[in-house]
């Protein structure tokens, strides 16, 4: 050995030591973000109490960004803490404090004047700002119909920031900014006429439009943007990496698509003029029956929005409908099942809803053991609307091909072929238009969806826009004049 080699070694034991003796005595903690919460066997993730983001609903805890930061933490093996924020810059301040949260998930924006404060991951959804006015209003086209407008955003927003930036060109521009406030209040005072204007991204306006029926897309402002998680500025990359990792999966493996369809896909599926007439319906027909929805629910209990939700897709809640077989009023029950419950009169509204509630309570009741909720309401309803006898020849067609009787989305399969000869022939019940029956099951089930989240409390609490929310500004200056009348 030479005396140089003798001499790299010595040092190269000498630094080990020297590193060995660090690390036992704690000095350096060497380890990642990443091994930290494996190590704490904990997420933490800061959003918004949104609609949008995270809410609570029948089942808990529930929400875009609820739901896809579940998964990722389930993915790493840990438990998943939530934190909320009240507004956005309170979320980034939260965030880059050193014993904060590690994750914000809250359809953040990775703009400009946050990169400073945190790191973004890559993009989970594609989204566009979008002015929002009041239908019967002038339809504002472009950036200069912007001028002498009431404008309200979100503070801290990205839409603050857009409009700052054209601010620079347009002097007179004039916009308010408020941290009173969630993108539901800023939509409901477009819907009322309380402001003229708000910015909001395209998939918030998409959840919100089966709410509030007046307020229309005046037009896309700006390019379409990313949304993004993001971890503080200060943090090491293996965290972010896993993100990344993580959404890459989610968007290969359809998870992203399939909560994107099921949070913002209401206008895709209902259509525009379906959003609109749920929207109207939701004000104008419902508060009507609602009490007799929770009554009959209470009483079988049952959730009174499942029931609400059939009520809509039976009759669009019309309690003289009739269809083309002589089936009838709000939830449209055939003569033979309102005389089995005991319904004198099928065009009375309550007594429809009672008697609805019964039967459903009743099928739900008489299913096999082994088919668990939530599948067993969807078989319920499918049995509402197609006989449960029919539903049971379903089943075995479904066992007959290798799949589960006891899953909804194998028998929801099978349900169609009991209207094609060469299958239902096999069957003991026949024909049936089990076609019909997919599809009303999955109206009801979005329907559902819908009036889970607008009756949530979050959303409940907008109505301190109606009741005189105070934003100075904006109270100071007239209603426009060209401002519609009341619908
Ligand atoms: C349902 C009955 C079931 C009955 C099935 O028909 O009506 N449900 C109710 O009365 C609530 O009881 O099952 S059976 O008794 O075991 O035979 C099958 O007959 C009602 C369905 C029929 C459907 N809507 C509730 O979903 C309907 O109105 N179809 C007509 C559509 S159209 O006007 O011809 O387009």
């Amino acid at each position: 050995m030479s005396a140089y080699t003798a001499f790299r070694k010595r040092c190269t034991v000498g630094l080990l030591a020297i590193g060995i003796l660090l690390s036992l005595s704690g000095c350096v903690d060497e380890s990642t973000s990443l091994e930290r919460i494996q190590k704490e066997g904990v997420l933490r993730v800061i959003t918004r109490n949104s609609p949008a983001t995270y809410f609570q609903d029948r089942s808990g805890e529930t929400g875009f960004e609820y739901e896809l930061a579940k998964r990722f933490a389930d993915d790493l093996g840990v438990e998943l803490q939530i934190e909320t924020a009240d507004n956005l810059d309170e979320l980034y301040s939260r965030l880059s404090q050193p014993n904060g949260p590690e994750l914000a998930a809250a359809g953040l924006t990775a703009s400009e004047e946050r990169q400073a404060q945190a790191r973004f991951s890559a993009s989970y959804l594609e989204v566009s700002p979008q002015v929002v006015y009041r239908n019967g209003q002038r339809r504002p086209t472009r950036p200069d119909d912007l001028l002498g407008k009431r404008i309200l955003v979100l503070k801290g927003s990205s839409h603050a920031e857009q409009l700052r930036k054209l601010q620079r060109q347009l002097p007179r521009l004039e916009f308010e900014e408020s941290d009173a406030v969630e993108v539901v209040d800023l939509l409901h005072m477009v819907d009322e006429g309380q402001i003229d204007l708000t910015l909001v991204d395209s998939n918030e306006l998409a959840m919100n439009q089966v709410y509030f029926p007046n307020v229309r897309v005046a037009f896309d402002f700006g390019d379409a943007s990313s949304l993004s998680w993001a971890v503080s500025s200060g943090e090491d990359l293996s965290l972010l990496s896993e993100v990344n990792a993580f959404l890459q999966r989610a968007k290969q493996n359809g998870t992203l698509q399939r909560l994107k369809d099921r949070y913002y896909g209401h206008v895709d599926v209902l259509g525009y003029v379906g959003a609109y007439t749920f929207a109207k319906h939701l004000q104008q027909r419902l508060p009507r029956y609602e009490k007799h929805f929770r009554n009959a629910a209470q009483t079988d209990q049952l959730d009174w929005r499942l029931l609400a939700a059939m009520g809509y897709q039976e009759s669009l809640w019309q309690p003289e409908a009739t269809s083309k077989t002589g089936v009838r009023g709000l939830m449209m029950l055939t003569q033979n099942t309102a005389k089995a419950m005991g319904v004198a009169n099928r065009l009375d509204p309550k007594q429809s809803i009672v008697g609805a509630g019964k039967y459903f309570n009743m099928l739900r009741d008489s299913l096999a053991a082994e088919i668990k909720e939530p599948d067993r309401s969807w078989f319920a309803l499918a049995a509402y609307n197609i006989g449960i006898a029919h539903l049971g020849d379903a089943r075995k067609l479904a066992e007959a091909e290798g799949l589960d009787q006891n899953k909804w989305l194998d028998v929801k399969k099978m349900l169609p072929r009991l209207s094609q000869k060469q299958w239902y022939r096999k069957t003991r019940y026949g024909y049936a238009r089990g076609g019909e029956t997919v599809h009303f099951v999955q109206n009801v089930r979005r329907y559902y969806d819908i009036l889970t989240w607008v009756t949530q409390p979050q959303l409940e609490g907008s109505k301190i826009a109606e009741s005189g929310l105070h934003i100075p500004a904006i109270d100071k200056r007239k209603p426009s004049e060209d401002a519609a009348p009341q619908l």
